[in-house]
């Protein structure tokens, strides 16, 4: 059976996804019509013209849209933009990549979704299949575009990470494992409110056999949806650290990590620090023991995963000042659990440097947790103003390399710089490793 045989199919959206996308259905035979809001995209010239169905950049043509069979969107698109919704409501069917994948893919596949940890779930359950001798790919919204992954024939489980945008345009998506780690605020300028947000992110667990949600955040509990996976056809497994099947107990005076029932290993053997990643490590294990990892490859990559940069990264320890660098801290909630996380190692004081684009955010909860645990606030960027009017006495500056200035200024031995901004980086930069590589580079500067 051919794929959207007889049918007009654009991709819409030219970016990682959507270059991936294009390729895909050219090897399939399929001929797209290609569009973008941007005048300039990279990337199209390897895209042979005689091979698509015209190529349309710049303000999107309703019109159009709305003559085609099949979109494929990419996630950096509004759902809810004029030209979209007028296609949609004409007929037009709106699919993402992860769809396509999901169409087309026979190997079991995990997925991960979450507004905290995806990252990290999704790389280190891969790791735990890798230890247990299964190739395993993460692919997703960690960068890799699903379509790209496919390709990859030697893979026998994908470990997907699945942001609400791609889990909004996905229907099909048959997982032998899915996890929804926590729901705070976060992209709310897109999704328009919480419940919105939440009800995407419930979409992992649409056609998933083994539920995995966090049993101390209600809006990850699987709520019933229309089409989903009957109740009983599913498993559910709650997570919290406080749990008995999966948890952390009290083995002979030591806290080790709970596993499916028994301790898996001590706590203080695991190469990740943080109660946040405590959470993560149990959830990757469930994860990964669906998809037929072993306990001993759990253990393994739990001593030896590397975590990945810009997430409380140390980048200096000098004259007893440490520089940590959270840049992917994109919104409140992880901001809060990096403030949670390092507080009690820091005998000087906090300095925390936070700001940028808030995506629409409401960042009253921070207030108590500033005043209370952090020494000096210094704020930058779009939403600066907005977090430094939370606490008095806080430092705006205009850049970030005033930023790493004034808190060198300030920092003693015993203290603390943290860039962990609550924000996404866009108003300033390229994107959040852009804004981490700057700190590092900064810091290294003003200590030689
Ligand atoms: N854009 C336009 N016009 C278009 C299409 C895109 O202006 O017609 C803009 C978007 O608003 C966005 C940028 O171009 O600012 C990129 O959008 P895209 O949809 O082309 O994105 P891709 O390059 O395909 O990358 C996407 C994911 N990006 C987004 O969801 C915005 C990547 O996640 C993902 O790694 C990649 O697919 C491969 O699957 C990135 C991300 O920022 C890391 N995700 C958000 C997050 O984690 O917070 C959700
Ligand atoms: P994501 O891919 O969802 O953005 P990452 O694993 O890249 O998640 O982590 C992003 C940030 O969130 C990090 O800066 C980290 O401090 C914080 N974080 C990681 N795991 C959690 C968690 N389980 N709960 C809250 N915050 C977390």
């Amino acid at each position: 059976t051919k794929l959207f045989q007889g049918k007009k199919v654009a991709v819409l959206g030219l970016g990682l996804s959507g270059l991936a996308t294009v390729r895909f259905l050219l090897k399939q035979g399929v001929k797209p019509t290609l569009m973008d809001t941007r005048l300039k995209v990279s990337g199209l010239d390897a895209v042979p013209a005689e091979k698509v169905d015209g190529i349309y950049l710049g303000e999107l043509d309703a019109n159009r849209l709305a003559k085609m069979d099949v979109i494929l969107v990419s996630p950096g698109l509004d759902l809810s933009h004029p030209a979209i919704r007028f296609a949609a409501a004409q007929g037009t069917q709106l699919i993402g990549d992860v769809e396509l994948f999901a169409l087309v893919n026979q190997k079991p596949v995990l997925g991960i979704t979450g507004s905290n940890g995806k990252s990290t779930v999704t790389t280190l359950a891969t790791y735990m299949l890798e230890q247990s001798g299964i190739k395993a790919l993460a692919a997703g919204n960690i960068g890799l575009p699903v379509l790209d992954a496919l390709a990859e024939t030697e893979t026998e489980v994908y470990v997907l990470e699945l942001s609400s945008f791609q889990l909004d345009t996905t229907y099909n998506l048959r997982l032998v494992a899915a996890c929804n780690l926590n729901v705070t605020e976060d992209h709310l300028d897109r999704h328009g409110s919480m419940a919105a947000y939440a009800a995407a992110k419930q979409r992992i667990f649409q056609h998933a056999a083994l539920a995995v949600y966090n049993a101390d955040d209600a809006l990850t509990i699987p709520q019933h949806q229309p089409h989903s996976q009957p109740r009983q056809l599913q498993q559910q497994q709650a997570l919290s650290l406080t749990g008995s099947d999966y948890g952390v107990v009290e083995v002979k005076g030591e806290r080790w990590l709970q596993v499916a029932g028994t301790p898996l290993l001590p706590v203080a053997e695991m190469s990740l620090v943080g109660k946040h990643n405590q959470f993560n490590a149990l959830a990757a294990a469930a994860l990964a023991l669906a998809a037929g990892a072993s306990r001993e490859g759990v253990a393994s990559a739990l001593r030896t995963y590397q975590s990945l940069p810009h997430r409380c990264t140390l980048v200096a320890n000098q004259n007893g000042i440490r520089f940590i660098n959270d840049s992917k801290a994109t919104n409140v909630g992880a901001t809060l659990a990096a403030i949670a996380g390092l507080r009690s190692d820091v005998p000087g004081k906090l300095i925390l440097i936070a700001g940028g684009d808030g995506k629409g955010a409401d960042f009253t909860e921070l207030a108590a947790v500033l005043k209370a645990q952090v020494d000096v606030l210094i704020t930058l960027g779009k939403d600066g103003p907005a977090i430094a009017a939370l606490v008095p006495g806080s430092i705006e500056v205009a850049d970030l390399a005033a930023a790493v200035k004034v808190a060198t200024g300030l920092a003693k031995t015993g203290d603390l710089v943290l860039l962990s901004p609550a924000c996404a980086s866009l108003d300033m930069f390229k994107n959040y490793e852009e804004r981490g590589r700057l700190f590092a580079e900064l810091v290294q500067k003003v200590l030689v």
